[in-house]
């Protein structure tokens, strides 16, 4: 049974090594921004609601967000364990999700921390705008979204250090290192 999050700055590697961990532990992974995406693309009124934010780099509100990650976790494939990448985002959402889980009678069972340097961090999200061209990759909003991070995110770390729940993973090296790395701090 494993119940976790992957938290770290755009582009320290949550979304692919979340696809690989979920994997190996047979859990579903559910990352916050690939529901936006999707949202977006199929031009439903959450993704419409949801693009001006991620366009600009910002923080999609709360009270949508929570709302979303509310009806995902309700969701029956999640009672065995599950994968949270890009959720919670800032101290509100901590609060929301200690609420959802706490109705769902579940408890986290570790916080994993991805990180890499600013510079790292920017030349991958640099590299990925030339391949998929995601609307959030450009240099500006890489930068702001960077600047958001330290200021609503950093935090969350705190918080969930608190509890003793954070496991520290250093994101920098190949994507296989860096999986081998993260299933050795999850053994
Ligand atoms: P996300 O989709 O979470 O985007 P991200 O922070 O860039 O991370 P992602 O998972 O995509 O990238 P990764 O590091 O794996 O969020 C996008 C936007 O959605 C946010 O700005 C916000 O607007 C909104 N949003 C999402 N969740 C929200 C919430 N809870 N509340 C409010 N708003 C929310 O990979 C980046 C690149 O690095 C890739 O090209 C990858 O191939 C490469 N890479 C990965 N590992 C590598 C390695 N080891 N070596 C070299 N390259 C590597």
């Amino acid at each position: 049974m494993t119940r976790m999050l992957i938290i770290g700055p755009p582009g320290a590697g949550k979304g692919t090594q979340a696809v690989r961990i979920s994997e190996e532990l047979g859990v579903p992974a559910i990352s916050t921004g690939d529901i936006f995406r999707a949202n977006i693309k199929a031009q439903t009124p959450l993704g419409q609601e949801a693009k001006r934010y991620i366009d600009a780099g910002d923080l999609v509100p709360d009270s949508v967000t929570n709302r979303m990650v509310r009806e995902r976790l309700g969701e029956g494939d999640t009672a065995e364990g599950f994968l949270l990448d890009g959720y919670p985002r800032n101290a509100a959402q901590v609060e929301e999700l200690d609420g959802i889980l706490q109705e769902l009678g579940q408890e986290l069972d570790v916080v994993l921390q991805l990180t890499a340097d600013n510079e790292e961090l920017v030349q991958r999200l640099l590299g990925r705008a030339q391949k998929e061209g995601r609307t959030d990759d450009t240099e500006d909003v890489i930068r702001h979204r960077l600047d958001v991070y330290d200021a609503e995110t950093a935090v969350v770390v705190d918080l969930y250090a608190q509890r003793g729940l954070v496991r520290e993973v250093d994101g920098l090296g190949t994507v296989d290192e860096v999986t081998r790395r993260i299933m050795a701090a999850l053994a």
